[in-house]
């Protein structure tokens, strides 16, 4: 069973003294898992007669040979293939933050240039997502980069109540020649993705990691093809890799991961151009269309002199297309400054703000199809910002460095640059904010947070606060915690989610609370879960047994002699055992 081999797997790794995670970490802790969605592009394309174009069956045997993206020497000596039995799997060399990246690559049928890439292809990533989530920490999808800024937007909001990172990436000069961006962005997607809790479908190019949808690509001939001209990168990967926290979109859902695979074809981009005739709006309008990106001059700007334009436009909102005012610049906002704006506003165009044409485009797509809206919740929806698409023009949040607090600490400690602010500001926040957490201080956590204190940060342990009100059973601040964008993914340096931690110290109510907002165990602790059931029930512990059955755990697992934990309060006849298991055994089927 997995469950044996798990065992293997650890005692290999214990009597093996060459491999550095053996001792200092507990394997579990050290890995992580990532599953890459290969669905073509430069990347893996090689020479072709007509030109460059994807070769299947040649990724994975050719990364396998590079050794800074497979280590070899410790996918052996760990059981690694045995463990994951499918080929696929390869493993990175220790990172610097001591973790081992394992990397399941899943290869599409046919690969595809990202040219002849549709929505159906959109639909088929978020599927294969949605069907993997609880069993890896995060995504890599390989693409093609011209289209690779449609696909991430369009992720992003078919992904609804993301909690881990999903990052695309791919390169512009394939991975077998000589000189190439594709390892460097491999690598660097592999480590992001396994390594931070970022809950955002990012994309990662030349050492920048992006918010997808605020992304485009820029240049055909450059490694540096993508930008994010209205929002800085979420990280950079130099010397280290630093993320921008935050920037990082924080969720403030309670809801379970699931992926929209509703989208709508009847769309399109308009660009007007001086001169642009009535007769070609018009014809551009006509059914089955139902949502338009109009790309505007400047801060939103059309002709205010063409009456015949402006009706058109006006017939069209008012016979239910939804038409949204995007700029055709790169940088820059949508905003009423000009006449030649505001006109547009009053025939009925939506201001999209600083939206990329391609995010303002697959959110129409993603809205349009949400039939059980009527069309006044769409164009609410539309102005609205739903993942970190648009910026919102409002008063800029307190910096903690604007707050009294750092400010006398750091006269204290006689610094003033930006960096050593930022800097104790990292080092004291999660701290405090843990502080707070573990005697239930909700007035302090809010104080911190209006300081600008990110609630998401891990302590030296990578402990979030999360962790300690899930442990010390804080069920109001534990809500608390969740509708600021904490993130029920965050493991410690022991491995251990803020699930694991309410389990332990057996919170129930906050046990439910976690599920219901998508926590979950992980696959190898499921596994191994069957021990823990069984000792459980061999002294009749029904506390224990209940929270680890709320916890999501599986009657069905056996523990080390195969035995369930059923079978165990069988054999010494516990009745209260059996009808405490009786109602999860019926869910677990
Ligand atoms: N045509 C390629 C694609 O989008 C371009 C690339 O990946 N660099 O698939």
């Amino acid at each position: 069973t997995r469950a044996q081999l798990q065992t293997c797997r650890r005692r290999r790794l214990s009597s093996c003294s060459s491999l550095e995670t053996s001792k200092l970490v507990p394997l579990h802790a050290a890995e992580r898992n990532v599953l890459v969605l290969n669905t073509g592009g430069t990347i893996g394309m090689t020479m072709h007669p007509g030109g460059l174009a994807p070769e299947p069956n040649a990724l994975v045997n050719y990364l396998r040979k590079l050794p800074f993206l497979h280590d070899a020497i410790y996918a052996e000596q760990s059981f690694l293939y045995e463990y994951y039995s499918y080929a696929d799997t390869l493993v990175l060399p220790l990172s610097e933050q001591k973790k081992r990246i394992v990397y399941t690559i899943l290869e599409y049928v046919p690969l595809l240039d990202s040219s002849n890439m549709t929505p159906d292809d959109w639909v088929k990533i978020g599927k294969d997502i949605e069907k993997n989530y609880k069993n890896y920490d995060g995504f890599v999808i390989l693409h093609g980069t011209d289209t690779m800024a449609y696909t991430a937007s369009a992720l992003s909001f078919m992904c609804e109540h993301l909690g881990k990172p999903v990052v695309v990436t791919g390169s512009q000069v394939p991975i077998y020649e000589i000189r190439n961006d594709g390892r460097g962005n491999l690598l660097g997607a592999l480590l992001i993705a396994g390594q931070f809790v970022i809950p955002e479908v990012c994309l990662y190019f030349n050492n920048k990691l992006y918010r997808g949808n605020r992304t485009t690509k820029v240049d055909a001939g450059s490694f540096n093809a993508f930008c994010s001209p209205n929002l800085g990168p979420l990280a950079t990967a130099e010397i280290d890799i630093k993320v921008n926290w935050d920037e990082v979109w924080k969720p403030d859902t309670q809801d379970t991961f699931q992926v929209s695979t509703d989208l709508s074809c009847n769309i399109g981009l308009l660009r007007i151009f001086p001169g642009i005739t009535c007769a070609t709006v018009k014809a551009y309008l006509q059914p089955p269309m139902k949502g338009v990106v109009m790309e505007t001059y400047g801060s939103g700007n059309a002709p205010d002199n063409r009456p015949d334009l402006l009706a058109e436009l006006k017939e069209a909102t008012d016979s239910g297309i939804i038409i949204m005012n995007c700029t055709q610049c790169l940088r820059g906002v949508v905003s009423p400054t000009y006449a030649t704006g505001t006109a547009l506003t009053a025939a009925g165009l939506i201001p999209g703000s600083d939206m990329t044409p391609e995010a303002a485009l697959t959110k129409l797509s993603y809205v349009l199809a949400k039939t059980d809206l009527d069309l006044k919740a769409m164009k609410e929806m539309m102005g609205k910002n739903l993942r970190g698409e648009m910026s919102c023009q409002g008063k800029p949040e307190l910096g903690l460095r604007d707050s009294r607090f750092i400010q006398v600490i750091a006269k204290c400690l006689s610094v003033s640059c930006k960096e050593e602010l930022e800097a104790i500001r990292d080092a004291l926040t999660p701290s405090l904010a843990c502080a707070a957490a573990k005697i239930g201080d909700t007035e302090a956590l809010k104080a911190l947070r209006e300081m600008g204190t990110n609630l998401c940060q891990g302590d030296y342990d990578g402990r979030t606060p999360l962790h300690v009100a899930a442990s010390e059973g804080h069920l109001g601040l534990v809500q608390y915690l969740l509708s600021q964008g904490a993130t029920v993914y965050a493991k410690d340096r022991y491995g251990d989610t803020p699930l694991c931690n309410a389990v332990r110290f057996r919170h129930k109510e906050v046990v439910k609370l976690l599920r219901r907002t998508g926590a979950h165990f992980s696959r190898d602790k499921l596994e191994e879960a069957g021990a823990e059931l069984c000792s459980l029930a061999s002294i009749s512990d029904l506390e224990g047994l209940e929270i680890w059955m709320l916890a999501g755990a599986d009657l069905t697992k056996p523990g080390y002699d195969g035995q369930t934990a059923l079978q165990v309060a069988h054999a010494i006849g516990n009745i209260g055992v059996l009808t405490c298991l009786a109602p999860f055994l019926n869910q677990s089927g």
